[in-house]
């Protein structure tokens, strides 16, 4: 724990530079300032690429994260700490204080939008099933999955895939809370659950990585929306979401948004065509 002068002295000097100009100034930046004189920023992932991903040597990257360094830096916060946690534990977690942003492809949804203060969209994707080849259970549709009585599908607890299995009315239990991609895969492989279900750039990632002929990916899943995330402050930190909303303006505005995005496999144009009012709004 810095000791107050250390964090007086760092946080005259933000403050020095936003008086100056050098960082952008917006009304009621009390949690800015202390992130800037905190030099970094706790963000929530959950280690799902391209969305998210920690390296062996615990570097972060993927898409997520990559747009909230770049954001960061522009509002003065020197870098990011990430921890990973499962998405059910994301908004409890931003509301304990334990993050101060959740940068992890959490999509936008109205219930999660009554929790949190998202920003504008960023990464978009459809949903996706990481089947056995040849489709056996002739899956489309998460519905498919609940006709089937003897069907279970794989998601992450907490999850957008775990809800929409629930809601087309598969049972609790043959819904299968799988902590982590590589799980579903061998959960899959192995034969105890018939489907895994993740948006689709993570299951192709997955797949692009498992090397395994006797996999197929259902794309994407029929009935599904197409999700945006954003970050996700804490309600309360709405200027702190303001002027993350602001630099990303800037970054979509001049191209760099697209340029640290694409190189994954997201579209820039799908998250500049909707806002976060309309994916807020009920669907
Ligand atoms: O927002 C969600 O709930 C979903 N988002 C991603 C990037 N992966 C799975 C998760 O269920």
């Amino acid at each position: 724990m810095q000791d107050t002068g250390t964090l007086g002295r760092a946080a005259c000097a933000a403050l020095a530079l936003c008086l100056a100009g050098a960082l952008p100034v917006a009304a009621d930046e009390g949690k800015l300032e202390a992130l800037r004189a905190q030099g970094f920023a706790r963000v929530a992932i959950a280690n799902e690429p391209p969305y998210t991903a920690v390296a062996a040597d615990g570097k972060v990257s993927g898409a997520a994260p990559d747009v909230a360094r770049e954001i960061f830096k522009r509002l003065g916060v020197a870098d990011i700490v990430a921890s990973i946690s499962e998405y059910g534990a994301m908004i409890p977690g931003l509301m304990a204080g334990r993050f101060d942003v959740v940068t992890a492809g959490l999509f936008m949804k109205p219930e999660r939008c009554a929790a949190v203060a998202y920003s504008e969209p960023i990464l978009c994707d459809a949903e996706a099933m990481l089947v056995k080849k040849g489709n056996p259970k002739g899956f489309k549709s998460y519905a498919d999955v609940a006709k089937d009585a003897s069907a279970t599908i794989g998601a992450p607890g907490g999850g957008t895939e775990e809800k929409l299995s629930l809601d087309a009315g598969v049972p609790r239990e043959r819904v299968i809370v799988v902590p982590d991609g590589q799980s579903g895969l061998k959960m899959l492989q192995d034969g105890r659950i018939d489907a895994y279900s993740l948006p689709v750039l993570s299951i192709n990632d997955l797949v692009k990585k498992a090397n395994d002929p006797d996999l197929e990916v259902v794309a994407p899943v029929v009935g599904a929306p197409v999700y945006c995330d954003g970050a996700a402050f804490a309600r309360g930190d709405e200027a702190l979401r303001d002027a993350y909303d602001a630099e990303l303006a800037k970054l979509k505005e001049s191209g760099e948004f697209a340029k640290i995005i694409e190189p994954y496999g997201f579209s820039a144009a799908a998250a500049m065509s909707t806002t976060r009012d309309k994916l807020c709004a009920a669907m």
